[in-house]
C-alpha cells in the first residue's frame, strides 16, 4: 500500500492513474467501512482503476468541535493504516486536517481535491458532507460527477443484526462496556495500546501483579476479560479501568487508568508497549470498604477470567 500524506505529494504521484476513490474518515474500520472497502476493490479490480482512500487527521471533529464528548478517535491512525492494507487498498492519503481546510467551500475542495484527479467512481457514505460547516452534500458530488462522466455510488448503512454499523453505535456501546457487541460490530475486539508505567507495586505486594498504562480511552469503567498482546505473543488476562476508588483517595478523574493482570504469568512488562484487546465485561469498578473486601473481588474475576479461557 503507498501512503500520500498531502495534496503535492497526491498530485506527484497520481499522474495518469485512473482511481477509484472513498472519502471518509473511517475511524475504526468497522463492518460497515469494511463493507465499503470490499465494494471499492471490486470496482477497481473489474474496471483496472487504481483503488485510493482519501482520509484526514485529525479527525476533523476535532477541529470543528474540539469539546465534543466523541472528539477523540477510536482507534489511532496507525490502525487505520494497518485495516487498509489488510483490506487491499492500494492508496492510503492522509491529508492533514488543518483549519484552512475546514474553511473550504464544497466547491472550493471539489476543485483542488477532485478536479485535479481522474477520478472515475467515487463511493461514499450515504451522510457524506464536505467543506466549511459541512454544506458540502451528496447533491453537489452528483451533479459535479454528471459533468466530469464519473459514476457515483452512495453506500447505505450496513446491517448487523438489524443494527445500523456505525461508529457512534459502537462508541455507545463502549461506554456501556458492551465490548462483546462491539467487537461483532467492529470484526476484531476493541483495543487499547500503550507503554507500560510504573504503578504502586501493590498488586505485587497483594499476589496479582499488573501491567498499567496511562492512556484515555472511550470506554465504561470497569473489569474485563481481557487478551493482552506483547513482543508478538498473546496471554489471557483481566483489567480494571478506572480510578481504583478503594485505594485512591481522591480519586484523581484525570488519573483514569487502564490495569492488567496477566493469568498464570510473572512477566516484568515495565517500559514495554502492550496491546490490551477486550473480549467481555465482569462488573462495574467499585469502591469497597476494605481492602481485603477489594482482594476477594479481585481474585474471584481472575477465577472468572480462568474459567472463560478454560485455565482451570
Ligand atoms: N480497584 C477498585 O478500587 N475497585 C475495583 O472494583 C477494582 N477492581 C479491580 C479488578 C481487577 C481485576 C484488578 C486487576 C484491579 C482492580 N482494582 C480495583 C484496582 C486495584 O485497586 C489495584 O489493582 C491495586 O490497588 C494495585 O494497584
Ligand atoms: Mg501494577
Amino acid at each position: 500500500m503507498n501512503l500520500l500524506r498531502d495534496l503535492d505529494e497526491a498530485k506527484k504521484q497520481l499522474t495518469g492513474k485512473k482511481l477509484a476513490l472513498t472519502i471518509g474518515n473511517f475511524d475504526g474500520v468497522h463492518l460497515g467501512h469494511q463493507a465499503l472497502l470490499k465494494d471499492l476493490k471490486r470496482v477497481s479490480e473489474n474496471y483496472g482503476l487504481t483503488s485510493m482512500v482519501l482520509t484526514f487527521d485529525p479527525h476533523p471533529r476535532a477541529i470543528l468541535q474540539p469539546d465534543h464528548p466523541f472528539g477523540q478517535r477510536l482507534f489511532p491512525v496507525s490502525d487505520l493504516q494497518l485495516q487498509m492494507q489488510k483490506l487491499g487498498v492500494e492508496i492510503l492519503w492522509v491529508e492533514s486536517f488543518t483549519e484552512r481546510l475546514s474553511q473550504q467551500s464544497p466547491e472550493a475542495f471539489i476543485q483542488e481535491y477532485l478536479n485535479a484527479f481522474k477520478i472515475k467512481y467515487l463511493l461514499v457514505g450515504h451522510d457524506f458532507h464536505f467543506g466549511k460547516g459541512r454544506e458540502g452534500k451528496i447533491e453537489h458530488l452528483l451533479s459535479w460527477a454528471q459533468n466530469q462522466g464519473v459514476q457515483i455510488k452512495v453506500f447505505h448503512p450496513h446491517l448487523e443484526q438489524n443494527q445500523r454499523v456505525s461508529t457512534t453505535l459502537i462508541r455507545q456501546l463502549l461506554l456501556k462496556g458492551e465490548v462483546q457487541n462491539v467487537s461483532e460490530y467492529l470484526g476484531r475486539p476493541y483495543q487499547v495500546q500503550g507503554q507500560v508505567v510504573k504503578g504502586h507495586g501493590k498488586g505485587s505486594d497483594w499476589g496479582f501483579p499488573t501491567a498499567n498504562i496511562n492512556i484515555s480511552a472511550p470506554i465504561q469503567n470497569g473489569v474485563y476479560i481481557t487478551e493482552v498482546k506483547v513482543d508478538k505473543k498473546t496471554y489471557p488476562a483481566v483489567t480494571n479501568v478506572g480510578l481504583r476508588p478503594t485505594v485512591n483517595k481522591d480519586w484523581d478523574i484525570l488519573n483514569r487508568n487502564i490495569e492488567s493482570h496477566l493469568l498464570d504469568q510473572s512477566l516484568d512488562l515495565y517500559t514495554k508497549n502492550i496491546e490490551v484487546n477486550f473480549l467481555e465485561f465482569i462488573r462495574p469498578e467499585k469502591k469497597f470498604d476494605t481492602l481485603p473486601d477489594l482482594h476477594k473481588q479481585i481474585h474471584k474475576d481472575i477465577e472468572l477470567a480462568k474459567q472463560y479461557f478454560g485455565l482451570g
